[in-house]
C-alpha cells in the first residue's frame, strides 16, 4: 500500500515538473498580461509597484483594458507620467504628476502602480515621440508625415457617467456607450462617489408618467427634473458591463432612503426589457422591494406582460417590471403622500407600505 503510494506521489511529481512550465503560464495568462508573464517575457522592461497608487492628478480613467494596453494608453496620452491599474476591474487611470517621490503614493491592495519612464519607448511605436497638446491623444497615422496625429479629447468620449471627472459636478452630459452611439443623459457626482447614471427621477407631479409602451422605450421627460431615460438607451449603457443600481426615496416628511443592488440589467426589445436584478446590499435603508421584479418583462397600460389575469400597469395606474402586480411601483400615479386607494401611487412597499406615495425617486446606475 505504501509503497503504490510512494509510485504515484513520483509519477505526479514527473507530470507535474517535466517541463511544463512555459505551457503552463501560456494557459493560464492572458497574451498581453504582463504581470502574468513577467519576469519570463524579455521584451517587458517596467517596473510595476504592487499595492500602490497615486490618487493625485488622474487624466483619464479607461475601463475593460490590460495592464500592458493601460501603458500604451498613458505613452499615447499627453502629459501622462504613470498608471495606477486595478486588475480585478480591469481599470486603468492615465496619471499626470511628476511622482518624485514613492512616498507620494498610498497604500491600496490591488492596485498596480508604475511610471512610464521605466518602460520602453518603441513599446509606443511612432507615438513615442509625440508632442501632442495637453489634453489630446496620439493615432497612428500613415498618412501623415510624422506617422502620427493628434486628436482632440472629445475623440475618445466617455463611455458613462462614471468616464467623466467627478469635479464636473453633476449636469447633462453627453456619453458615448458605443462609438457609433451616444446621447445625453444626466449624471449626478454627489452621491456615493459620483460616476451615477440617472435613469428615473421623479421630483414633483408635473410629469406624467402613466404612458404608454413606446414613451418608456425611448424615454420622456426633462433630464433636469422629471423622466424616465428609455429602455433603448438604458439597455445600450447595461450592455457595456456589469452595472450596480442605486435607489433614493424621499417622503413628504423629508424622510429619505435607498437601496442598492450589485447586479441590474435590460434586456433588449426582444425580451420586453426583461429585468435581471440581484444583489440587494444589507446595509440598504429602504429595504428590498425590487428583487421580486427579477426576471420580469416590462408592461405598460397598452402592452400587458405581466402573469396577473388583468392587467398590472392599468390596476396601479403605472409601467413597471410588474409580476403578479407588484413590491414596487415607482412610475405610478404621483398621489402625494398617504393614500386611500390600493398601492397606485409612487410605491416603495418594505419602506413605506401599500399606502404611501412618495415625494421624490431616483434610479441610478455605474458600471462595477
Ligand atoms: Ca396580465
Amino acid at each position: 500500500m505504501e509503497i503504490s503510494i510512494a509510485i504515484f506521489s513520483v509519477v505526479l511529481l514527473i507530470l507535474t515538473s517535466a517541463g511544463h512550465y512555459g505551457a503552463f503560464l501560456e494557459d493560464v495568462c492572458e497574451k498581453d498580461d504582463v504581470e502574468c508573464q513577467h519576469p519570463n517575457d524579455s521584451t517587458v522592461s517596467g517596473h510595476l509597484q504592487h499595492g500602490k497608487s497615486s490618487q493625485k492628478n488622474v487624466i483619464r480613467r479607461i475601463r475593460n483594458i490590460s495592464l500592458l494596453q493601460c501603458i500604451k494608453e498613458c505613452f499615447l496620452t499627453s502629459a501622462c507620467t504613470a498608471i495606477n491599474y486595478r486588475k480585478n476591474w480591469k481599470l486603468c487611470d492615465a496619471v499626470a504628476d511628476k511622482i518624485n517621490n514613492d512616498r507620494d503614493l498610498i497604500h491600496e491592495d490591488g492596485c498596480i502602480f508604475s511610471k512610464i519612464s521605466t518602460w520602453y519607448k518603441s513599446f509606443a511605436g511612432v507615438c513615442a515621440y509625440h508632442n501632442c497638446a495637453t489634453g489630446k491623444k496620439c493615432v497612428k497615422n500613415r498618412d501623415s508625415k510624422r506617422g502620427f496625429t493628434c486628436i482632440s479629447a472629445s475623440l475618445y468620449p466617455p463611455r458613462d457617467c462614471a468616464d467623466i471627472p467627478r469635479r464636473t459636478g453633476s449636469s447633462v452630459y453627453k456619453i458615448h456607450p458605443m462609438p457609433s452611439i451616444k446621447f445625453d443623459v444626466y449624471c449626478e457626482m454627489d452621491t456615493e462617489e459620483g460616476g451615477w447614471t440617472v435613469i428615473q427621477r421623479r421630483l414633483d407631479g408635473s410629469t406624467n408618467f402613466y404612458r404608454g409602451w413606446t414613451a418608456y422605450e425611448e424615454g420622456f421627460g426633462n433630464l433636469t427634473h422629471n423622466f424616465w431615460l428609455g429602455h433603448a438607451k438604458i439597455h445600450k449603457i447595461v450592455s457595456t458591463g456589469n452595472y450596480h443600481l442605486r435607489v433614493e426615496l424621499e417622503d413628504f416628511e423629508g424622510n429619505t432612503a435607498w437601496a442598492k443592488y450589485t447586479r441590474f440589467y435590460i434586456g433588449d426589445v426582444s425580451t420586453n426589457y426583461k429585468l435581471e436584478v440581484s444583489g440587494y446590499v444589507g446595509t440598504s435603508t429602504a429595504g428590498d422591494s425590487f428583487t421580486y421584479h427579477n426576471g420580469k418583462m416590462f408592461s405598460t397600460y397598452d402592452r400587458d406582460n405581466d402573469i396577473h389575469h388583468k392587467n398590472c400597469a392599468v390596476m396601479f395606474k403605472g409601467a413597471w417590471w410588474y409580476h403578479d402586480c407588484h413590491n414596487s411601483n415607482l412610475n405610478g400615479a404621483y398621489l402625494s403622500g398617504i393614500i386611500s386607494s390600493y398601492a397606485d401611487g409612487v410605491i416603495w412597499y418594505k419602506w413605506k407600505g401599500h399606502y404611501y406615495s412618495l415625494k421624490s425617486t431616483i434610479l441610478m446606475i455605474k458600471k462595477l
